[in-house]
């Protein structure tokens, strides 16, 4: 009896110590809530001109909360925070739904104006024909949304230049509308481009840090978004 009392007392000690995490990334313009999420900053510093200039990008989802996840949580940073005139800062997140490396699916992102701020975000079904860019884009209507930052700084940057500000967006979307049923999503990269246009060409492609390849998420083990999407299981 003492050895089974000890044995549910144990049981009841890991239980309640197990405390699930809370997914901690929310669409409010603040970047401090990506620091223990899945990020890569890029490799270098200005290598590529003006609004072409990517600093890095991140991922994660709500796997913390439910499972299999039902949201993703997407990142881009870029270097410049102001465009001279009319001009655009554009980006999209490339996603390929049935692992072809070609992109099925692209939420892409334009801002402007003085101060910057974002114009649009669309998601854009496309035509499974280009690694690089989204191929005979049609915009649909989904469950897409994108706060934008543009004065990031300190600790919240993802690239240090010595540099002033970053400009930093965090949206979200649900994995369905990304495609998913089952299995990963594939997101092929994520990349400044010439226009708002998905299917304009891409200049600065942030990959997975970790492993240079595509950024994969999947939304039944909570997988690539460690470390945050782990309950914290602490031992008493
Ligand atoms: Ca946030
Ligand atoms: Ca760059
Ligand atoms: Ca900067
Ligand atoms: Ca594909």
């Amino acid at each position: 009896m003492r050895e089974f009392l000890g044995i549910c007392m144990v049981g009841f000690l890991f239980t309640a110590g197990t405390a699930q995490a809370q997914n901690d990334v929310t669409l409010d313009g603040s970047m401090a809530d990506w620091a223990d999420e899945t990020c890569s900053a890029d490799d270098l510093c200005d290598d590529f001109t003006g609004q072409q200039d990517s600093k890095g990008a991140c991922i994660a989802t709500d796997f913390a909360s439910i499972q299999p996840a039902t949201t993703a949580y997407l990142r881009f940073d870029f270097d410049d925070t102001s465009v001279p005139g009319a001009n655009t800062l554009d980006g999209c997140w490339l996603v390929d739904i049935n692992q072809n490396d070609n992109v099925d699916i692209a939420l892409c992102f334009s801002l402007g104006g003085n101060p910057v701020a974002l114009q649009e975000t669309n998601l854009f079904t496309c035509n499974d024909s280009s690694t690089t860019t989204c191929g005979n884009p049609t915009a649909v209507t989904r469950s897409e949304a994108c706060v934008a930052n543009n004065n990031t700084t300190g600790g919240e940057k993802l690239l240090e230049c010595t540099d002033g500000a970053d400009l930093a967006i965090e949206c979200s979307v649900l994995l369905t509308d990304l495609g998913w049923s089952s299995g990963n999503v594939t997101l092929l990269k994520s990349c400044t481009s010439t226009s708002a246009q998905p299917n304009s060409a891409a200049f600065d492609c942030i990959l997975d840090a970790s492993t240079g390849q595509p950024w994969v998420l999947n939304p039944t083990t909570g997988g690539n978004t460690l470390p945050v999407e782990l309950a914290t299981f602490i031992v008493e």
